[in-house]
C-alpha cells in the first residue's frame, strides 16, 4: 500500500493556475473534492516560488481547500514565508512541508518551522551542488538531513519523508536506477523514516497518452522497495489500484522483468505485453523512444 499525494492543484496547470492567480475558489474546491473522492491521502498545494505574493496566496488557499476536505495538505513551494503562512493556516491534521533541500540555508530556515509546528516534511535529496549523481551521494545527503533533523532539532524519524528524486525516462535513465538502488538501502540508512517521490516526473516529456503506463510501471518498481508514498495524478484510477496492491499480477510480471527472468510474450495479454515493454525501457534493458510500445 503506497499512500498518495494528489499533484493536480498546481500553478503550472492552465485551469488551476488561472484560478490561483484570480483567487477563484470554485475550481480549486471542486478539485479538492475530486481528490478526496479519488482516495488521496494528502492534497499538494503547488504554488511555485510565488514571489512576494506567496505568503498571502498560501494564507488564502489553505482554508479554501479545507472548507471542502479534511485531508492534510502538502505545502509545495520554495518560498519560506509561504510555507510558514501555510503552517499557520493549517488547522486540520498534520501539514506536510514540501520540501526541504539538503542545503544549509534551507535546513536552517525550515527545520525549526517543522519542529515548531510539529509538521511532516519532505527531505528532497538535492544538495549544494544540485542533483546527486548516484545512490551513494543520495545516501550521504539523506544521512546529513536526517542526522540534523533528529539530532539537532529532536524531530522524530517518522516525520521525515525522504524524496530520492524522480527523473524523466527519456533523458536520465541511469538516475532512475540510482534512485531505485538508494531505495534498497534506505531503511538501513534512515531507520524509521518514510519516503515519497514525484512519480509523474518519470513521464515528463514522452507523449501525453503514454504517461500513465510509465507512471504505473515506475510505481510498481518503487513499491517493491517499500516506497511509503508518492506524489501522483489524482485522476489515474489504475495507478491508485496499483498503489493499493489491487494488481498483484502486474506487479509480479514487472518483478520478473527486473529479475531478468525469461518471459513468454506470446502467452500475455496486450496490457501485460505493454507492461513488460515499459518495464524494460525504464530499467534500461531497452533504449527509450517515443514508440517503445510499438517495437
Ligand atoms: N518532489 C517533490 N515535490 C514535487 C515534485 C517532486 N512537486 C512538484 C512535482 N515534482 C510534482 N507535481 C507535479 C505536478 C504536475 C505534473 C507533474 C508533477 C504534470 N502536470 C501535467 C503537465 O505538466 O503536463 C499537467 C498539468 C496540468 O494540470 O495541466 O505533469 O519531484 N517533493
Amino acid at each position: 500500500m503506497v499512500k498518495c499525494i494528489g499533484e493536480n492543484l498546481n500553478i503550472m496547470s492552465k485551469k488551476y493556475g488561472k484560478a490561483l492567480k484570480e483567487r477563484d475558489p470554485k475550481p480549486l474546491q471542486e478539485l479538492a473534492v475530486q481528490q478526496t473522492e479519488a482516495g488521496m491521502d494528502w492534497v499538494d498545494l503547488n504554488i511555485g516560488p510565488a514571489g512576494k505574493m506567496g505568503e498571502e496566496l498560501m494564507t488564502w488557499l489553505v482554508p479554501v481547500v479545507h472548507e471542502v476536505t479534511d485531508l492534510p495538505l502538502a505545502l509545495d513551494t520554495s518560498n519560506i514565508k509561504a510555507i510558514e503562512a501555510g503552517l499557520k493556516a493549517h488547522k486540520k491534521g498534520r501539514p506536510l512541508i514540501n520540501s526541504i533541500m539538503v542545503r544549509p540555508e534551507r535546513m536552517d530556515a525550515l527545520l525549526p518551522l517543522a519542529k515548531e509546528y510539529d509538521a511532516d516534511f519532505i527531505a528532497l535529496l538535492w544538495g549544494p551542488e544540485g542533483m546527486p549523481r548516484d545512490e551513494n551521494e543520495r545516501g550521504a545527503l539523506c544521512s546529513e538531513i536526517v542526522f540534523k533533523a533528529t539530532g539537532e532539532y529532536g524531530i522524530a524519524p517518522e516525520r521525515i519523508y525522504v524524496d530520492p528524486i524522480q527523473t524523466p525516462v527519456n533523458v536520465q535513465q541511469n538516475q532512475i536506477m540510482s534512485a531505485l538502488e538508494f531505495m534498497k538501502m534506505f531503511q538501513d540508512i534512515a531507520p524509521g523514516c518514510r519516503s515519497t517521490i514525484g512519480l509523474s516526473n518519470v513521464s515528463n516529456g514522452p507523449p501525453e497518452h503514454l504517461r500513465p503506463i510509465l507512471n504505473q510501471v515506475m510505481l510498481i518498481l518503487l513499491k517493491r522497495y517499500g516506497m511509503y508514498s508518492a506524489i501522483v495524478d489524482c485522476f489515474d484510477t489504475k495507478l491508485h489500484d496499483i498503489a493499493k496492491g489491487k494488481r498483484p499480477e502486474l506487479e509480479a510480471l514487472v518483478h520478473k522483468v527486473e529479475d531478468g527472468e525469461a518471459i513468454d510474450m506470446s502467452s500475455l495479454s496486450k496490457e501485460e505485453v505493454d507492461f513488460v515493454k515499459t518495464a524494460k525501457v525504464i530499467l534500461g534493458h531497452a533504449l527509450y523512444s517515443d514508440s517503445w510500445l510499438e517495437i
